[in-house]
């Protein structure tokens, strides 16, 4: 059955709820939890050190990152007015079906994932491909404090203090051929450390996969991210290298990545391969194109529950309009979602 939900106009906060949403779309994954296997994980003291955020549960760090951390630009970009999400919300509420379909498989699940010894690989349409170690590939850049929106397609959305570099340094870095037009990116693939890739739940062809346009890809604001609240990533927000497109749909933001191609050609990513009438290359936040089954206008902002749902109106590219609107002129954004 699918679930219906009423035009923006009409649409009370009440009926946007978490289970709407998140189970129309385990729905179309063929979800089944029978035979999915959930590995038990010791809850290992951490080291408490001082945090700049005073929920945040510090990790230990890799020594790269702490010497990073040091020559920081913190809050390059802001978001005026909207509170930051908790920590314990941002980590423990997460999409990563790699880990499993529930909200809180990730954090469950991904604690195991090795992300030390971590290699990047950048090949296609470059002038310099190459193989990298995680440390090698994040040397040449200043870590900067990005806060940003995320806005996931299942209309919920967090206010997150990222730490990354932007995407483009990189790009340029490698050198694009003149016949590279878009950015593909791919996911580990590790059945063995990550349950989801092993269990039939999922109609995913693994590795999970996503793109962007080179001209998207170059954008300011499009960084990869290694850390998040002042410390390096959780496993579950994507370890140890992920994407951040702040005026794209969560999905978009590719996590724990191992390959960067330049290629020609748009790329098959994994939720347009899944079910392309309702989920597109572009992707773009948009409140006035809704998904085939429910309303786009509104989102609900973590944390949100039953008597405060925290409903407010979702704003065009995810309010970042002014900075990003130029790269969609003369595009149907009805036609391409
Ligand atoms: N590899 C991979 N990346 C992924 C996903 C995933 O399942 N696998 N989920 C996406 C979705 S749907 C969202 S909303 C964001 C969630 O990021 P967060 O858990 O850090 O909030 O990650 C995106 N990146
Ligand atoms: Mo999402």
């Amino acid at each position: 059955m699918l679930i219906k939900l009423p035009r923006s106009s009409d649409c009370k906060a009440a009926e946007i709820t978490p289970e709407h949403l998140y189970f129309s779309r385990r729905k179309l994954l063929g979800a089944s939890l029978a035979g999915f296997a959930v590995s038990a994980l010791p809850g290992l003291g951490r080291a408490a050190e001082a945090s700049r955020y005073s929920d945040v549960d510090v990790g230990a760090a890799p020594g790269w990152f702490s010497e990073k951390l040091g020559a920081t630009r913190w809050q390059a970009v802001t978001v005026q007015g909207e509170a930051i999400t908790p920590f314990k919300d941002a980590t423990h509420y997460n999409n990563f079906y790699e880990f499993g379909p529930d909200k809180g498989d990730p954090a469950a699940n991904a604690d195991s994932l090795p992300t030390e010894p971590w290699s990047v690989v950048i090949d296609g349409e470059v002038g310099k491909p190459g193989r990298y170690a995680l440390e090698d590939f994040v040397k040449p850049y200043q870590l900067e404090e990005r806060i940003y929106r995320l806005r996931c397609v299942e209309a919920w959305s967090m206010v997150i203090p990222w730490l990354g570099f932007p995407l483009a340094q990189v790009l340029k870095q490698v050198e694009p051929t003149s016949k590279a037009r878009y950015v593909r990116f791919e996911t580990l693939d590790d059945p063995q450390h990550m349950p989801g890739q092993r269990s039939g739940f999922a109609l995913i062809d693994w590795p999970y996969r996503e793109g962007l346009r080179l001209d998207e890809a170059m954008h300011p604001l499009a960084i990869l991210a290694v850390g998040m609240y002042g410390r390096e990533l959780p496993n579950q927000n994507g370890a140890p290298l992920r994407l951040v497109v702040p005026w794209k749909y969560g999905f978009k933001s590719i996590k724990s990545i191992v390959r960067i191609s330049l290629v020609a050609e748009q790329p098959g990513t994994t939720w347009q391969g899944l079910a392309p009438t309702e989920y597109g290359f572009y992707a773009n936040v948009n409140p006035q194109v809704d998904h085939p089954r429910w309303s786009q206008a509104r989102e609900r902002r973590l944390p949100s529950g039953l008597f405060s749902p925290n409903v407010r109106d979702t704003q065009m590219f995810n309010g970042y309009a002014d900075e990003v609107a130029s790269l969609y002129t003369g595009l149907d954004l009805r036609k391409n979602y």
